[in-house]
C-alpha cells in the first residue's frame, strides 16, 4: 500500500533529501516549508517520480500551520508517516550574553513546531491504528556542549518529547522514532552564524562531516522497518566525530 509522508522543513538540507529518498521509493509526498520556491522548485523535480503537494507556511504560526494543513487536497489527507524535521540554531552565544530572540525561535521552531504539527497528524494516526513519527534530534540532545545552551536544550526537549510520546501511543498502532544526527554539512551552520559564510564552513573543515542524504538514508531505513519494528532511537555521526566536541580534525583551516 502507497504511504503518505508529511516532511517540515522539506525545502533544504535533511528535509529535502528525506523527500528526494521517499520519492524514489514511492511515497507520496505533503512537504512543508516557508520557503514556497524552494518548495515548489523540489515538487517539480519529484513530482515525476510520486504524487507531491506542497503546503507553505511558518511552523511558529499555529493558525498558518492549520490553515496550511486544511487546505490540502483530499488525496492527501491521510498521512501515514510524520517527519519533524524543521529546526536550526540560532547564535552561539554564551548563556549570559544569548539574544532572547534567538531563543524564541529555537524554542518555537524546534520544540512547539514539532508540538504543533503532532498535535494537528496524531490523532487520526491513533483513529487509524496505524503510523510513524520520525523527530530530528541531535547529538545537541544527548550531551550538552559550550555555547550549546538553548538550542542543547531545545534538542533534548526533543529527545524527551519522542521518548514520552512513544509511551503515550503505546498500543496504538503508532512508532516514535528520533534520529540524532552530529555535524552535519547543510545550512544549519550558516543560519547559526546569521549568513557569515566563512564562519559556518569553518565548521566542516578538516573532516569528513555528514551530508543530509546520510541522514535521510537512516530515516528511510526505520520508515522501511516491517511494522512489528521500531528503530526507536538513532544517533549518527561522522567517523570522524566522537561526540558533540570531539571531532578529529586534521587542519585548522
Ligand atoms: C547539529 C549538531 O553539534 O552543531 O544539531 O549541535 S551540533
Amino acid at each position: 500500500m502507497k504511504r503518505t509522508a508529511l516532511i517540515s522543513g522539506a525545502s533544504s538540507g535533511i528535509g529535502r533529501e528525506t523527500a528526494r529518498i521517499f520519492a524514489r521509493n514511492g511515497i507520496r509526498l505533503v512537504l512543508c516549508a516557508r520557503r514556497a520556491d524552494r518548495l515548489q522548485a523540489l515538487q517539480e523535480e519529484l513530482s515525476e517520480l510520486t504524487d507531491v503537494c506542497t503546503l507553505d507556511f511558518d511552523i511558529r504560526d499555529r493558525e498558518a500551520m492549520t490553515e496550511a494543513l486544511q487546505s490540502r487536497p483530499a488525496a492527501f489527507q491521510e498521512i501515514d508517516i510524520l517527519i519533524n524535521n524543521a529546526g536550526n540554531a540560532h547564535g552561539l552565544d554564551l548563556i549570559h550574553e544569548g539574544r532572547i530572540e534567538d531563543w524564541e525561535a529555537m524554542i518555537d521552531i524546534n520544540i512547539k513546531g514539532l508540538l504543533y504539527l503532532s498535535r494537528a497528524l496524531l490523532p487520526a494516526m491513533v483513529e487509524r491504528g496505524r503510523g510513524q513519527v520520525v523527530n530530528i534530534g541531535s547529538i545537541a540532545g544527548k550531551e550538552a556542549y559550550p555555547r550549546g545552551n538553548v538550542y542543547v536544550a531545545t534538542k533534548f526537549a526533543v529527545d524527551g518529547l519522542t521518548r514520552a510520546m512513544r509511551q503515550d501511543l503505546l498500543g496504538t498502532g503508532v512508532r516514535v522514532s528520533a534520529v540524532h544526527p552530529g555535524l552535519v554539512h547543510t545550512e544549519f551552520s550558516e543560519v547559526r552564524f546569521k549568513g557569515d559564510h566563512e564562519k559556518a564552513e569553518a565548521v566542516y573543515q578538516g573532516y569528513r562531516p555528514l551530508e543530509a542524504v546520510d541522514v535521510a538514508d537512516s530515516i528511510w531505513y526505520i520508515v522501511s522497518r516491517p511494522g512489528h519494528v521500531n528503530v526507536a532511537d538513532l544517533l549518527i555521526l561522522p567517523a570522524d566525530q566522537a561526540s558533540a566536541t570531539l571531532v578529529d580534525k586534521k587542519t585548522d583551516t
